[in-house]
């Protein structure tokens, strides 16, 4: 390919207020958190008193997490490849951030996983259930991977979908809350709520953007594309669920640390009703609109996410 024209060098320049430079300022300022700088040494000696039921399941919930942090930074680059392609170079410089961060959460849960559960050398793919086989192994590469030779807008969506609203929003954002919760109220792993905190707020960020995403191709492309969203997190949202479940399923029904189901899949519902509602109004937004819905609505969602990690 060549280049036409440059868009910072274009009559319209580059938009420093388009809401994905907003979340890249953002995104600068907290998100530059340093996974290696958390200090783990009260995480290793509750680790020792932990029984083995207590242990299982936290190693059972860092081998969901772990691997999916390293799915969501393999699979992301096909998106990213796809929005340079379009010369959106402003939503560009936010996934920067993006994939970055992701980078970190990878290297977060390693270390928990190796410097406090001591985990080396064995395989931990035994707790990786069959919904979560299906989202993980399946249908987030699936879906991501797709856009190397099918590029369209539906195909953008249903790759936006699987990753910010499913794996995002539901899975990951609803563990990490459900986590945080447990061993906060029980005063445990203090560097483990510590790490899970920043990456909840680098999530939230995440699925803003996702929103804004989906909103942007519902706002050009109109209902072919609100009903690919629709159908697409109707298959999926049965999986999301099964993993939440499936978690829950060997402990019944005592689960250590007083991790709650009902409070995950509320949380889960909750966060999901939201994003939907919102998705549902860009079919009436013009694109200028919808910038300035999805500043206010970013906002809302860091403040709520703020609230929660007490940062
Ligand atoms: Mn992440
Ligand atoms: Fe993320």
């Amino acid at each position: 390919m060549v280049h036409t024209e440059f868009l910072t060098t274009s009559v319209r320049g580059l938009n420093r207020d388009h809401p994905a430079m907003k979340m890249f300022q953002k995104a600068k300022k907290l998100g530059v958190w340093d996974p290696a700088a958390i200090d783990l040494s009260q995480d290793r000696a509750d680790w020792q008193v932990f029984t083995d039921e207590q242990r299982d399941v936290t190693l059972r919930l860092i081998a969901l997490f772990q691997a999916g942090e390293e799915s969501v930074t393999l699979d992301l680059l096909p998106l990213i490849q796809t929005i340079a392609q379009e010369g959106r170079l402003e939503e560009e410089i936010f996934l920067t951030s993006f994939l970055f961060e992701e980078a970190k959460h990878v290297e977060f849960m390693n270390r928990f996983l190796t410097e406090v559960a001591g985990v080396r050398g064995e395989d931990l793919s035994h707790y990786h259930s069959p919904s979560y086989r299906k989202i993980f192994y399946e249908a987030l590469p699936q879906a991501m991977h797709r856009l190397r030779y099918d590029a369209s807008p539906i195909a953008q969506a249903e790759a936006s979908v699987t990753y910010n609203m499913i794996v995002e929003g539901v899975l990951a954002e609803t563990g990490y809350y459900g986590f945080f919760q447990a061993y906060k109220r029980q005063q445990r792993m203090p560097g483990l709520v510590q790490g899970i905190g920043k990456m909840m707020q680098d999530e939230s960020r995440h699925i803003a953007f996702g929103v804004y995403l989906l909103s942007r191709l519902i706002s050009e492309h109109g209902d072919p594309v609100w009903e690919a969203i629709q159908a697409r997190m109707n298959d999926l949202l049965p999986y999301a669920l099964g993993v939440v479940q499936e978690v829950f399923e060997p402990y019944a029904p005592n689960m250590p640390f007083g991790l709650s189901q009902e409070e995950f899949l509320q949380y889960a519902m909750n966060q999901f009703a939201r994003r939907d509602n919102r998705l549902a109004r860009a079919r009436t937004l013009t694109i200028e609109q919808l910038y300035q819905e999805t500043e206010a609505a970013e906002h809302e969602a860091a403040e709520l996410t703020r609230a929660i990690v007490g940062a």
